[in-house]
């Protein structure tokens, strides 16, 4: 067994696997600090995304393979002289929070320290941007103050715009054990989220007025007397100003309700609750985060904790949780535009001394461009070089389009990845091929500052190579051979913990005692929290209420409250918020291989309040288009309740490879944080009309299959396991479907079976090679389609019986029954007709449910959607 770090989300598990060629097994850890041997849904499913299934395995230049050497020669020369005619600041590097810490530092040291520019962002940007600004001014660092271990101690947890059931599912396991002794839960979120379904209180506020509900909390808390004096006097600055600027609005419980579009005898029992509970933790992620007043609203929560002295306390604390595995890693590193290194700053004697200790020979002035104003840049053509790694911008990044835009102008794009495909990819002049997880080797952090090794399981895979190792090779073909010398990625780290505490007066992120590793140390590292001092790990800071500003006091910020009003429009009366979903991550590169996972939400929706889609003719399951300024959306309609009125939600995660009309950030404005410059990805002016087919159908075939250019189409792609289903739907005539089935059609030898129904403009299809099911294409008018899952079974088998090939074209086994029922269980494949049958059986609670169907008893994350089922169980019942 290897020890290793899950590669998903800054939890951070320990994961204990081993590996036999490609084949893997894997559980958690038990041993590791963060999960106690847990795995949520897509850490469970790594193995089967570890196959070399559309993995790039070659450099590439163009279309063509190349060798390392000239790909390496190739970028180096091309940066070289795009800096030597424009600039420095004429290329950029886009880096990501899921690159390893020693990846991180090489390009950084490259961008800012070699090259002499700070034009390296990271999609860090679009995640943590909002919340690093607000500890900066609050704490004079980036400095998180807590640990998991809080969670487990806080008599309260709000969660302010954090979906953990679905994000952090581990943490809610472990928050959900707390409960049992009488932990309370408030969710702040404008949906009713998993996590806020089983809440004590849920606030369904209006979006975007977070500020204000804080700003009323704190009003709250000096009327009721329950500030802290103490502490605030002997640790805390700017004290008497907040106090000052709230005294501009109206702070009445009332007022702040109705602002926020909350239930004011709710708002109340929050205000209570949190005055009452000492032990009190505030988790804030993208709900805070992604907005244009992010840092406003990080500072707002900090504002509450400091006030009433809830940090560096066990139990206490505000928790800015991180998303990406290191996320907080490229944080230490100065993966960012606007910091340096090890916490260091643009001031002179951060630069002089990072320039003294790499040796370097020009060193960044100033701040380089954040993450939007970088592809502008891009677009406009004062960046004319661009090398992206680990991150997918053409679909992550807000006003996707003009990204788009971009990549395809820029002179020379690079891209370091582990796929060969993906839509940034498809832009690139020159391919380098990346280790994946389970091939590279070195350290992460997670959002308790605990920094992991992720091991190596199996081989390098062709010829790709560790992210620090391309980058330390570019840079000796660029001239620096001498500062990126290093031969391992425990002499890459050794050097960054030494920076660490180099010519440290006061930065609390310091790692010295790691700096003089050996490189068997090093593999045998165990997680650590940082500062680390010859003692060992740190798990709380601030706990002698000093921070690292230059007063050692915390400073408290007043703020402004803006409404929603500050960006509606009234051609766009919705607001689109957008996030994610339970078993996905991200652009679905990596997670999209894995059947399993795409059976919880196989295809892109919008949820909208039945409401507001009454109105508008949208029912349950319809297309609907999803307009805004910026772009349209075609997606399945999910009428619910949990969804605030006015607001719709779409999920970020699909791509052009997976569903070129269902994706989310052609919509989304490209409005940003005046200070973090991370952009509104939960606010977006929206509308929502019917896409009014007038005709669907589905294809289903062994490989991937793309739209043929010049049919105008929505499709989605759906894995299967031995399959792929496409899901499409057109506006045309039957000459539409007949260029689709031209376009389906191949080799005449086939032995194809077929059903025509002209008047219900209904064709079914099923071609048959060597006995074997190849492909199958059913289309409908109004008439229904079949469910696709006994089809999809039938791939996987090696021959068609006489049964199956009967009942083909009608799309069911004879005499079977249909179950269509959704998936809620994903790791053991359980529908909610299962459940239901469980719960009238007499099973009364989740673990009889568990017991009975094994559904929720692998990773836990559908605990939350079993409770629901039961909880409407008892509903009907009652009523
Ligand atoms: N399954 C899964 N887990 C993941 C990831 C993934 O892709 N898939 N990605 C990881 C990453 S990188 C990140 S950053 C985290 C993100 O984790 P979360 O922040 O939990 O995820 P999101 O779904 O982006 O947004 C959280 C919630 O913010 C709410 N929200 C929207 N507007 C507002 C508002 O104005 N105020 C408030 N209070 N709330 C609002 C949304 O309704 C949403 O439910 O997840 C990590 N974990
Ligand atoms: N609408 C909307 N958009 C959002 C968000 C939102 O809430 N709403 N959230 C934002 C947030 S918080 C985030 S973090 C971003 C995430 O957005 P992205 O970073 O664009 O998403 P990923 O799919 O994780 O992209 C990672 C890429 O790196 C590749 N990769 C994986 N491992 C490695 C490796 O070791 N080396 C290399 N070189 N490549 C590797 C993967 O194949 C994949 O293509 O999305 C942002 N975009
Ligand atoms: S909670 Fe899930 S995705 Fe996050 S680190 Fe743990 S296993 Fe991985
Ligand atoms: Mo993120």
């Amino acid at each position: 067994m290897t020890r290793t770090t899950c590669p998903y989300c800054g939890v951070g598990c320990g994961i204990a696997a081993q590996a036999d060629g490609r084949a893997l097994t894997l559980q958690g850890d038990p041993a590791h600090p963060a999960n106690a041997g847990r795995l949520c849904s897509k850490g469970g499913a790594l193995a089967s995304t570890v196959g070399l299934e559309g993995r790039l395995l070659h450099p590439m230049i163009g279309d063509r393979r190349a060798a390392w050497r000239d790909a390496t020669a190739l970028v180096a020369r091309r940066f070289r002289e795009t800096i030597a005619r424009h600039g420095p600041d004429s290329v950029a590097f886009y880096v990501s929070g899921q690159l390893l810490t020693e990846d991180y530092y090489a390009a950084n040291k490259l961008m800012k320290g070699f090259i002499g520019s700070a034009n390296i962002d990271t999609n860090s940007r679009l995640c943590m941007a909002s919340a690093v600004v607000a500890h900066k001014l609050a704490f004079g660092a980036d400095l998180v103050p807590g640990c998991y271990e809080d969670l487990d101690l806080a008599d309260l947890v709000v969660f302010s715009g954090h979906n953990a059931a679905w994000t952090h599912p581990v943490l809610f396991r472990r928050m959900e054990a707390a409960r049992q002794r009488g932990q309370r839960h408030v969710v702040v979120d404008p949906r009713r989220t998993d996590t806020a379904e089983g809440a004590d209180l849920h606030l369904a506020l209006k979006p975007q007025t977070d500020v204000r509900l804080w700003n009323g909390l704190l009003a709250d808390l000096l009327r009721r007397g329950a500030v802290d004096r103490a502490y605030v006097a002997a640790h805390v600055a700017g004290f008497a100003e907040v106090e000052a600027g709230l005294a501009g609005d109206d702070q009445s419980v009332h007022a702040v309700a109705r602002d926020c579009g909350l239930d004011p005898a709710e708002l109340e029992t929050f205000f209570r609750l949190f005055a009452d509970t000492p032990k009190t933790v505030t988790l804030f992620s993208m709900g805070a985060n992604q907005s244009a007043q992010g840092v406003a609203k990080g500072l707002a929560i900090l504002n509450a904790h400091l006030a009433t002295g809830r940090i560096g306390k066990p139990g206490a604390c505000p928790f800015s949780i991180t998303g990406q595995p290191n996320a907080m890693g490229g944080r230490e590193v100065g993966g960012l535009a606007t910091t340096l290194a090890a916490h260091m700053d643009f001031d002179p004697a951060s630069r002089a001394r990072l320039q003294r200790f790499w040796g370097a020979p020009v060193m960044a002035e100033a701040p380089g461009l954040k993450a939007v104003e970088m592809f502008e840049a891009v677009r406009a053509g004062r960046i004319r070089a661009l090398w992206v790694m680990a991150t997918n911008p053409a679909v992550s990044l807000p006003e996707a389009g003009k990204v788009r835009e971009a990549l395809a102008a820029c002179p020379f794009v690079v891209v370091s990845e582990v796929m060969a495909e993906t839509d940034t990819a498809a832009f690139a002049h020159v391919r380098l091929p990346a280790l994946a997880w389970g091939e590279k080797d070195g350290t992460v952090t997670n959002s308790e500052r605990r920094i992991s090794r992720q091991r190596p399981l199996m081989a390098a895979p062709g010829e790709a190579r560790a992210d620090w190792r391309i980058v330390a090779d570019v840079a000796e073909a660029m001239g620096y051979g001498e500062a990126f010398a290093w031969r391992s990625p425990a002499q890459v780290f050794r050097e960054y913990a030494r920076l660490t505490a180099y010519e440290n007066q006061g930065r609390f992120l310091n790692l010295s005692p790691l700096a003089a590793l050996t490189p068997d140390a090093y593999d045998a590292l165990e997680p650590v929290q940082w500062p680390v001092t010859p003692a060992g790990g740190t798990a709380r800071l601030f706990a002698d209420g000093r921070f690292q500003t230059p007063d050692g006091r915390a400073h408290m910020h007043a703020l402004e409250a803006h409404g929603p009003a500050e960006a509606t429009d009234p051609a766009y009366p919705l607001s689109l918020n957008t996030g994610r979903i339970r078993d996905q991550w991200h652009t679905m590169t990596r997670t999209g291989l894995a059947p399993e996972l795409c059976r919880h939400a196989p295809e892109p929706f919008v949820e909208i309040h039945p409401d507001d889609a009454a109105p508008l003719a949208i029912t349950d399951g319809r297309l609907t288009r999803v307009q805004t300024r910026a772009g349209e959306a075609v997606v399945t309609a999910r009428l619910t309740d949990r969804q605030r009125r006015g607001s719709i939600f779409l999920p970020m995660h699909w791509a052009a490879a997976y569903a070129p009309a269902g994706q989310a950030n052609p919509l989304v404005a490209a409005r940003t944080d005046p200070r973090s410059g991370q952009p509104e990805f939960k606010h977006t002016p929206a509308r929502v009309r019917p896409y009014r087919e007038t005709w669907r159908g589905f294809f289903i075939a062994r490989e991937a299959w793309s739209l043929p250019a010049g049919l105008d189409l929505v499709w989605r792609r759906i894995p299967q396991a031995g399959c792929q289903l496409h899901e499409f739907a057109g506006r045309g005539d039957e000459a539409e479907r007949a260029a689709l089935r031209r376009a389906l059609a191949r080799a005449a030898s086939e032995d194809v079976l077929r059903y025509e129904d002209p008047a219900a403009g209904a064709v079914r299809e099923a071609w048959l090679a060597g006995g074997r099911l190849d492909r199958v294409l059913f289309t409908a008018g109004a008439g229904a389609l079949p469910p696709r899952d006994w089809l999809v079974e039938l791939f996987a088998g090696e021959s068609l019986d006489a049964a199956a090939r009967a009942g083909l074209l009608i799309g069911r086994a004879p005499g079977r029954p249909l179950d269509t029922s959704p998936v809620v269980c994903a790791c053991r494949n359980v529908r909610a007709s299962r459940i239901d049958a469980a719960l009238a059986a007499g099973c009364a609670d989740l673990e009889a449910v568990a017991e009975t169907t094994t559904a929720g008893s692998v990773c836990g994350s559908c605990r939350p959607e079993i409770v629901r089922l039961i909880a409407a169980r008892t509903v009907a019942h009652a009523a």
